[in-house]
């Protein structure tokens, strides 16, 4: 088994709870809040992030932030010390859309080496209102994470999945046990 620095960890719980550099959002391309995890970060984090998020939007977004892409603001309140905004793709069944999944995980960690974030963490994007389906977004997230920390293996200490029930829990633990098994 490879021994690959940074570690790719699990953790069963609340995003606005994790005490790492960084914590993902799973936003939507308005920058200005919703429901999930979006409405946790903005609820615990306090008006900071908002304000910070409306000031994006006249400067650089002024149509909102692209599907797949990240942009970071402050964490305001959150134990964290950033929060990384990303806008996954809603699930289409006529549709491939994982590029785009993958493109909020790779996009997102390179805002965070960009910030000198070490430690990140990750809900699951796109899984809850978007509707993707979990195992698939399980797999796309640990295989991205994957290959992006392989191509800058001193950038991070750990990247963190952060799920909120125990399917979800299921489906990364097989991911990862998968990833494992492929070396
Ligand atoms: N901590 C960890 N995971 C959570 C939390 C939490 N506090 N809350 C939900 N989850 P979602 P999306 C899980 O809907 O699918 C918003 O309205 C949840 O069970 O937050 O990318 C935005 O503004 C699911 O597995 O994000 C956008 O409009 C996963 O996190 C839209 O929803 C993602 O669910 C984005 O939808």
């Amino acid at each position: 088994m490879s021994t690959s620095h940074p570690t790719l960890t699990l953790v069963q719980g609340d995003i606005t709870e994790q005490t790492v550099d960084a914590v993902v959002n799973a936003a939507n391309s308005s920058l200005l809040g919703g429901g999930g995890v979006d409405g946790a970060i903005h609820r615990r984090g306090g008006p900071e992030i908002l304000a910070e998020c409306r000031s994006l939007r006249a400067a650089q977004y002024g149509r909102g932030l692209p599907t797949g892409q990240a942009v970071a603001t402050t964490a305001g309140r959150l134990p964290a010390r950033w929060v990384i905004h990303t806008v996954g793709p809603v699930h289409s069944d006529s549709e491939d859309r994982t590029d785009l999944l993958a493109s909020c995980y790779r996009e997102s960690l390179r805002v965070a080496a960009e910030l000198g974030a070490r430690a990140v963490a990750f809900p699951a994007i796109s899984t809850g209102v978007y509707r993707w389906p979990v195992a698939d977004g399980a797999r796309t997230a640990v295989a991205t994470v994957r290959a992006a920390v392989a191509e800058s293996p001193d950038a991070f200490d750990e990247i963190r999945f952060v799920v909120f029930d125990d399917r979800a829990r299921e489906a990364y633990e097989a991911a990862l046990a998968d990833a494992a098994d492929a070396g």
